[in-house]
């Protein structure tokens, strides 16, 4: 039975993966802020409050979680956010912070306390929720293509920092998926969010499950490093086929 922690659960890729990991030879752990939405995800997984940003909530959610399910097998670090598309000469640096906050440090908090156990059973993978904007930077993007940049320097350096204990580091670096991504990046203008998505077709939180289960499926010799999973449509964050 392995421990499989998922943050930011409540919506989208987290969700869609929450649903697909739940078998009988997994115990899940889902956290995020809205947590009425986490109860009726999966039959008999923990669900507690958390906000990555905020290191007391991390921690009380990780010590609840253990005393629940056991030790953490299997981090995913989904929990993450776009806010606006505000060029640096105009921003008033609100949305930097939450971006770097949420996708940085939230990041770091999290695997920060859930490392060294993995470290001590020689075991455990981490699967890091990047994105194609951690691999070009588009216009009005600057700092959330940095946050995503950032998180490839992370997830090498915690590859390098753990090599020889058996513990993987995979990132899975999607391009455009269906979610509610965009109506959070535009605080809830629906008419905005769903243009994002219009005459496309894009991912689907499903298709990220597929590449977390395939990684997570492999034997404990092999690490998928790398997954850059882009919609058929879809080619470089910009260059986006539409029918209409
Ligand atoms: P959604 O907005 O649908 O889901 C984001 C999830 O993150 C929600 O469950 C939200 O939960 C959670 N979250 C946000 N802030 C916090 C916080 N401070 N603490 C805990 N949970 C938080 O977007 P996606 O499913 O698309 O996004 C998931 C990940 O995928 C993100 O890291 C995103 O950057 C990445 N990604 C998305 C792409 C896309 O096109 N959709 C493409 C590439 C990468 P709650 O608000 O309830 O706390
Ligand atoms: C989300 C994809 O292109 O909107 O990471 O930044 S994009």
């Amino acid at each position: 039975m392995k421990h499989i922690l998922i943050t930011g659960a409540s919506s989208g890729i987290g969700a869609a993966v929450a649903k697909r990991l739940a078998t009988p030879d997994s115990r899940i752990s889902l956290g995020a802020r809205r947590t009425e939405r986490l109860d009726d995800l999966v039959e008999g997984a923990f669900c507690h409050r958390l906000d990555v940003t905020d290191e007391e909530s991390v921690q009380e959610f990780i010590d609840r979680a253990v005393d629940t399910n056991g030790p953490v097998d299997v981090l995913i670090n989904n929990a993450g956010l776009a806010r606006g598309l505000e060029l640096i000469a105009e921003a008033d640096g609100i949305a930097w912070r939450e971006m770097i906050e949420t996708n940085i440090f939230g990041v770091l908090h999290m695997t920060k306390r859930i490392l060294p156990s993995m470290i001590e059973r020689g075991q455990g993978h981490i699967v890091m929720l990047g994105s194609i904007a951690g691999h070009e930077t588009y216009h009005g993007g600057s700092v959330y293509c940095a946050s995503k940049r950032g998180l490839i320097s992370i997830t090498e350096g915690l590859r390098i920092e753990t090599r020889g204990t058996g513990i993987r580091v995979t990132s899975v670096d999607p391009g455009m998926v269906e979610t509610e991504f965009s109506l959070v990046r535009f605080k809830g203008d629906t008419e905005r969010a769903g243009a994002v998505y219009t005459g496309t077709r894009p991912l689907h939180g499903e298709d990220i499950a597929d590449c977390i289960e395939f990684a997570l499926s492999r034997p404990a010799h092999v690490c998928i490093d790398n997954m850059l999973v882009m919609p058929t449509d879809q080619v470089r964050t910009r260059h986006v086929y539409r029918s209409e």
